[in-house]
């Protein structure tokens, strides 16, 4: 197959994706299921029917555009990402990968040669967490992590639950438990990415070769104090549920700097006071903690010595602490078979690539409950992501989707 992928395609799509934004000028932000999300749906699922592909839509609005195979009997190969984004993020992280699979779908298609398995790009619900608190919910229906009662536990900050929000966007979240988990077998997915770090630009390689996922482990703590005068409250008096929040805060990055994991990341990302005045000591505080490793049991070690430290800090300063557990994921570590056609397609086609390990989950990390994940990273400028400032140069977005096209029909011709 000796199409190369179309560089200005690919730039035109992500500027045309960005359209569907609530915050233009101020980076990227589609939430999803939000209006901007379900035009820009619309978007995708008529991209994908212009590059010959026929589109299906499951009940988490997971899309699935088809490149039908020679053997109907054989399980099918899957690429894709999502398209929904962190408030402010950027145009690249999700879309990069979408575009490169419609785009070497296309190529594939025009090639004329003929590959055994179906080939489908897919655009999965909900990768981000900004919404309900819990990430890949598109993913996590497919694999049978999300259970029919989470439709109604989780919920927006607002209040409304994904069941509601579901059927508010026309889906029927009562039809879940017949469609979920998905069923039929899966031979491959292969995910292109940003790589949202800056290791690849640092050494110089276009395309990175994903061998292992890190995973999150998300945390809702609430911290409980005595809200009172912030003159009048003497400094040991107090009963300060911020400032328990912060020496907790700060015990999760002495924990992450301390560890000798291979990769490890705490972050304290989101957070509110009660009652948020100037000249009141907070009586309540909710803060979220976000926890990443490629071992489970770096994860499991940080976590007992945070929840032991939190024991020490809370009774000292004489304050309460509740944590909801919003999910623990287990790291993936990626198909090696996968990773070595990866590695041979780059080769072959002379473009530079190196083995990485992903520091940000994706769906591939759900998705390899169900089959067997590879993911090729492209680079992003200064590291930079989940930042308006976010960039990649869609020459690389072109290189990786010429290996993406290249390791895909490989993989769709294996027995
Ligand atoms: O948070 C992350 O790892 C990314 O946005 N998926
Ligand atoms: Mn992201
Ligand atoms: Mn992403």
């Amino acid at each position: 197959m000796d199409q190369s992928a179309d560089v200005k395609s690919i730039e035109k799509w992500i500027e045309e994706l960005d359209q569907f934004n609530q915050t233009p000028g101020n980076g990227t932000t589609r939430p999803v299921y939000s209006k901007e999300d379900m035009e820009a749906r619309g978007y995708i699922r008529d991209l994908m029917l212009s590059a010959g592909l026929t589109v299906n839509e499951d009940n988490m609005g997971n899309l699935f555009g088809s490149l039908p195979g020679t053997d109907q009997s054989l399980a099918p190969v899957w690429t894709g990402s999502h398209i929904d984004s962190v408030p402010n993020g950027g145009k690249y992280d999700g879309a990069a990968g979408v575009f490169a699979g419609i785009e070497a779908l296309r190529m594939i298609r025009e090639s004329g040669l003929p590959h055994k398995r179906n080939i489908s790009v897919n655009v999965y619900s909900g990768e981000e967490m900004s919404r309900f608190g819990v990430c890949c919910i598109g993913s996590r229906a497919l694999t049978g992590r999300l259970k029919p009662n989470d439709l109604k536990s989780h919920k927006e900050p607002a209040g409304k639950s994904l069941y509601q929000v579901l059927k508010d966007a026309g889906y029927r979240p009562d039809a879940f438990e017949s469609e979920f988990p998905h069923k039929a077998p899966v031979y491959a997915s292969l995910e292109l990415h940003i790589e949202q770090n800056d290791v690849l630009e640092k050494a110089g390689c276009s395309v990175g070769v994903v061998t292992g996922i890190c995973a999150p482990t998300n945390l809702i703590v609430d911290v409980y104090g005595v809200q009172s005068h912030a003159g009048g409250t003497g400094m040991t008096a107090r009963r300060d549920a911020f400032m328990a929040a912060a020496e907790i805060s700060l015990l999760l990055e002495r924990l992450a700097l301390e560890s000798d994991s291979v990769y490890i990341t705490g972050t304290v990302g989101e957070m509110s006071l009660e009652p948020n005045a100037a000249n009141v000591i907070p009586g309540h505080v909710t803060f979220s903690i976000d926890i990443r490793s490629v071992a489970l049991e770096d994860k499991d070690d940080l976590l007992e010595k945070l929840f032991a430290g939190m024991q020490e800090i809370t009774e000292r300063r004489k304050v309460c602490v509740e944590h909801t557990m919003m999910n623990h994921d287990k790291p993936v570590i990626c198909d090696e078979h996968i990773a070595e056609i990866i590695r041979k397609s780059a080769a072959d086609l002379g473009i530079p690539a190196m083995d990485i390990v992903s520091g940000p989950y994706h769906d591939s990390l759900i998705l390899g409950d169900i089959t067997k994940v590879g993911m090729i990273f492209v680079p992003s400028k200064d590291g930079l992501s989940h930042n308006k400032a976010e960039w990649t140069d869609t020459g690389d977005i072109a290189k990786g989707t010429d290996v993406l096209a290249k390791a895909l029909f490989q993989l769709a011709n294996e027995a």
